[in-house]
């Protein structure tokens, strides 16, 4: 198993809205350090990303977009009120007819659908470093490796095209997707594993039908991102027909999980997908502070092979996972299931 990794992450710790109160995110550095610990305890040896290739990531994300990540810290800190994390305090309403404005924090709110997320100093260094793991992780299986992991952090599934959410900014399984394409896969696969619906990834293909999005995850009745993440969600246009969303109830065990999965695989299979981009979040795990579902170390394993009885090229990214004393544990799980 190649893997592909990096300290840049280090740089990115942001603060959240979390009951009422700005605090420092629950998605930090400790859990790519917690990984990287237990990955080479494994016997792993974890390489570094070739660096960013902006335009790949332009195809997915909006070039303006893109630009407000890279710039919005050395504006932030023209403000005279600057605090500690760059972000709104105003989002764009449910109106046709948005204008972008040309003020920061406008920007920030129109490129922003939550408020778990801000920009410090380090963000664009992470993002862009994470970014260039998927796209590292794609040109080592384009070369024939079997499978390729990239120790993405933070995670990506939740952005969209121009809008950054739930501790995303850049989504690297659509990167990697699109790379993927570029390279010469007429089709490619995307089944996110994570707890949340991956609704950056859905919304960034929901017209296209050379990208499958496949999404299990908490029932957005009760779960962020709420909004989307529905079973009636089946794609726009050319891609009607081509996103599939399994909502789960609270509490879903590992064996009803499963067993959702059947029909995910089927749809993968009948797709006729020459590679698939697995986005690999562990906050199903029982004891993480975020999720409700209720899966074991061990049965990241048992996932890891049923989906590589699929027998397709395969680029895994990571993505949630908060129980950090746990997270690496259940990843190196995950990657032995693969192999
Ligand atoms: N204060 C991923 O797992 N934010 N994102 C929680 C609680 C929503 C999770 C806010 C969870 C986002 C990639
Ligand atoms: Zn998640």
């Amino acid at each position: 198993m190649i893997v592909i990794g990096s300290d840049a992450h280090r740089a990115h710790h942001a603060m959240e809205l979390h009951g009422g109160s700005m605090l420092l995110s629950s998605e930090g550095p400790d859990r790519a350090d917690v990984i990287t610990t237990a990955m080479r305890a494994a016997g792993y040896t974890i390489e570094e990303p070739q660096p960013f290739d902006r335009s790949n990531a332009e195809r997915v994300h909006t070039a303006e977009y893109l630009e407000l990540l890279e710039t919005a810290w050395s504006r932030w800190q023209e403000l005279p009120d600057a605090g500690p994390a760059a972000m709104s305090f105003s989002w764009p309403s449910r109106t046709p007819n948005l204008v972008r404005p040309d003020d920061l924090i406008g920007q920030l709110g129109f490129h922003s659908f939550a408020a778990d997320c801000s920009i410090v100093a380090g963000t664009w260094e992470a993002v862009t470093v994470g970014a260039a793991m998927a796209q590292t992780a794609v040109d080592r299986v384009s070369a024939g490796a079997g499978a390729a992991y990239a120790l993405c952090r933070p995670p990506g599934h939740h952005a969209t095209a121009d809008q950054f959410g739930g501790y995303c900014y850049i989504n690297n399984a659509a990167v990697a997707a699109q790379r993927l394409r570029d390279h010469g896969a007429e089709r490619v696969a995307v089944l996110d594993v994570d707890y949340h619906h991956g609704n950056g990834t859905q919304s960034i293909f929901y017209g296209r039908s050379d990208v499958l999005t496949v999404s299990l995850h908490a029932d957005p009745m009760f779960e962020f991102p709420w909004f989307v993440g529905h079973a009636h969600e089946h794609g726009d246009d050319d891609g009607a027909g081509w996103n599939l969303n399994v909502p789960l109830p609270r509490a879903t065990s590992f064996a009803d999980w499963s067993a959702a999965l059947d029909p995910a695989l089927e749809r993968i299979k009948r797709s006729g997908a020459e590679a698939l981009v697995v986005a690999l979040g562990v906050d199903t795990f029982a004891e993480d502070p975020l999720g409700t579902f209720e899966f074991a170390t061990a049965d990241y394993a048992s996932m890891a092979t049923r989906i590589a009885e699929l027998d397709m090229a395969t680029v895994i990214v990571q993505e949630g996972g908060y129980a950090v004393d746990d997270i690496g544990l259940n990843v190196v799980s995950f990657l032995h299931g693969v192999a």
